[in-house]
């Protein structure tokens, strides 16, 4: 399937792990998501109000820039593009950073248009099963359209901003927008 797989890539059959620092623990509890920024209303949402909204499925192909691929992943969970809609970004509103609750603060930095795409996730399952503490569980943003360190594992906030910024590995050189099929790896 080669016209599936950006330049560069190889498919894997397994599923890697892959992040920085220890698994966080979750408090069902304490945990809340959070959209904030240049919006016109902040979205806070419990645990319990986040279980409630509705739930979609999307299978997709995945890409990581240490160059493993998967294909055909089956996840579940949230759209993202409603709770974001509801915020109501600002006009001048541009960029965005996503947060994990983890203990290094983990960011991903990208444009706003990108984390706009209906195909995104606030994702709780994967293959039908909740999703494992080590890939992110029980919450991880998908953005299956930019290379996966823009996936932020166990997500708490999505900061909308109207100026740029940079996450954790955008600031150690990895690209913007970090787009596989144009092999935006890294920054010129
Ligand atoms: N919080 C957090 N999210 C993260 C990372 C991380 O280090 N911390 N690594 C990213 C990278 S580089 C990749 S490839 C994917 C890997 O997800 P997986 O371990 O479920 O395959 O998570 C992304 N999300
Ligand atoms: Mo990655």
């Amino acid at each position: 399937m080669p016209d599936r797989l950006p330049p560069g890539q190889r498919a894997v059959r397994g599923w890697p792990v892959l992040h920085e620092g220890p698994v966080p623990r979750f408090d069902p509890a304490r945990w809340r998501l959070r959209v904030w920024g240049a919006v016109s209303r902040e979205v806070e949402l419990d645990w319990p109000a986040f279980q409630a909204l509705p739930r979609v499925e999307r299978t997709r192909d995945w890409h990581c820039v240490t160059t493993w691929s998967r294909l055909d992943v089956r996840w579940g969970g949230v759209a993202l593009r409603p709770l974001l809609d509801r915020a109501g970004p600002r006009p001048e509103a541009r960029h965005a950073l996503v947060h994990a609750f983890d203990a290094l603060g983990y960011t991903a930095s990208l444009p706003l248009a990108d984390l706009l795409h209906p195909d995104n996730l606030l994702a709780t399952h994967h293959d039908g099963e909740p999703l494992p503490p080590e890939h992110g569980g029980p919450v991880r943003l998908v953005v299956h359209h930019l290379y996966a360190w823009k996936s932020v594992k166990w997500v708490w906030g999505v900061e909308v901003l109207d100026r740029p910024a940079r996450g954790y590995w955008e600031e150690r050189g990895y690209h913007d927008r970090g787009d596989p099929w144009a092999e935006e790896r890294t920054h010129r």
